[in-house]
């Protein structure tokens, strides 16, 4: 069994090549659930929602929602003066009032993600890392703002003061996290956000350790190259968390207690030795994965670089 931990489009892309290569029944997800939030009385789940729509082949191009949706209810309800910045298309709502539903008459949100799973034809496992509620929050010079908020409707524009992930103490992991950790034959760290993705994920109570006990089977992949995130403000976040500095060697620094494997890009091979004098041992692979066949490629050579 192999276990990935991942945010949203960048780890959906490593979950969905990890499913191309070996197959998705031996694959559990775990997946961040920090940037969760509740629009227009909804529970909103990109991180999950992406990460199932992906594997069930009808996530859109652009990475997440469904793919060839309508917007007619945003539309209508931006007519009604609702704000309608964040991209709920037609398609989607029905997800997220299904979820909604569910939670209402009682279900846990591991319930629902099994139930949309089972739905939706997807035969990985999918695990939210808790059912609790948790929130990030982003504090900025202008003051405290919601994940969505600063990610999409401000365009993540201003510098982070700090971060606060509210509820992430008191969380405990969902039923099966721990479980598929201590099992896994490999456990693959997604090119995701350290700070408020992965990060997340490692926060919640019981979860790092888990990992550390397990560390010489977990491999992470950059999502840093040339000192530049992959995709979204990663640069940003970890500002916001004290970090001075934005490299793969830094990526390997925070996982380094967690991690005996880091996969780097070829072309910040210069970093493999700050990386090895960390105890973590580097590889060098294309880690972009701009289609199907990269990450595709980029899965066998995780797996092959595990042993
Ligand atoms: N990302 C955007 O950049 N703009 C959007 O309008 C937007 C809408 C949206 C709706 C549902 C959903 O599941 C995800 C959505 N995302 C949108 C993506 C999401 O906000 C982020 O990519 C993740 O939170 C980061 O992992």
């Amino acid at each position: 069994m192999i276990v990935a931990l991942a945010g949203g489009t960048g780890g959906s892309k490593m979950v969905h090549g990890l499913a191309l290569a070996g197959g998705q029944r031996d694959l559990t997800a775990i997946v961040n659930t920090g940037d969760d939030g509740e629009f227009f009385g909804l529970l909103v789940c990109p991180d999950l929602d992406i990460n199932l729509y992906c594997l069930a082949g009808v996530v859109a191009d652009r990475g997440w929602g469904y793919a060839d949706d309508t917007f007619r209810c945003l539309e209508g309800l931006a007519t009604y003066g609702r704000p309608a910045w964040f991209g709920l298309g037609d398609r989607d709502m029905a997800t997220h009032i299904h979820r909604t539903l569910m939670m209402r008459d009682g279900a846990r949100l591991s319930d629902v993600v099994d139930d949309l799973r089972g739905r939706l034809g997807v035969e990985a496992r999918v695990l939210p890392m808790t059912d609790d509620p948790v929130r990030t929050i982003i504090t900025t010079p202008t003051g405290e703002l919601r994940f969505q908020e600063y990610l999409v409707r401000d365009g993540a524009r201003e510098e982070i003061e700090s971060i606060r992930i509210e509820g992430l103490d008191q969380a405990a992991p969902a039923p099966g996290v721990i479980e598929a950790i201590g099992s896994a034959d490999l456990i693959v760290i997604a090119p995701s956000s350290p700070i408020v993705s992965i990060g997340t994920i490692l926060g919640v109570p019981g979860v790092r350790d888990a990992l550390a006990a397990r560390r010489d089977r977990v491999i992470g992949v950059s999502p840093i190259v040339g000192g530049v995130p992959v995709e979204g403000p990663a640069h940003r976040f970890l500002r916001g968390a004290g970090y001075t500095e934005c490299s793969a060697r830094q990526m390997a620094e925070i996982y380094a207690d967690v991690c005996a494997t880091f996969v780097i890009h070829e072309s910040d091979a210069a970093e493999a030795a700050g990386i090895e004098a960390l105890g973590v041992r580097p590889v060098l692979a294309d880690i972009l994965m701009p289609d199907r066949p990269s990450r595709e490629r980029l899965a066998r050579t995780v797996i092959e670089a595990a042993g």
